[in-house]
């Protein structure tokens, strides 16, 4: 056992922690009154997509009800659903991203 910081780890463990950082799906979840264009200023600002890349996703999510903007590290992805969710409400719509275990 190897102790980090207060939490008890195997060795094992601890190893497939460094080689694997625990990975978040960011995901958009689709709702009648964003307008189009708002969501993908959204994917483009936040997620680094081109324009394409940016409607293409962003009819997924119209279509099928949510789509998948990118995979990252908890803080990463935290951040990137905070910083969206404040943005959105800052332009009163009520685009919802969201998080979920990989
Ligand atoms: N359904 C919205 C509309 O018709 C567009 C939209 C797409 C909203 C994706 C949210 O995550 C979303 N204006």
């Amino acid at each position: 056992m190897a102790k980090i910081g207060s939490i008890e780890k195997t060795e094992e463990k601890v190893e497939s922690d460094l080689q694997r950082p625990n990975l978040y799906k960011v995901v958009l979840n689709n709702d009648d009154y964003t307008p189009m264009d708002f969501v993908v200023e959204v994917l483009q600002r936040f997620f680094d997509k081109n324009e394409q890349q940016a409607v293409d996703i962003m009819l997924a999510i119209h279509h099928k009800g949510k789509g998948l903007c990118g995979v990252y590290p908890f803080g990463i992805a935290e951040t990137k659903v905070l910083q969206v969710n404040q943005f959105a409400r800052e332009n009163q719509h009520p685009l919802l991203c969201s998080l979920e275990k990989e």
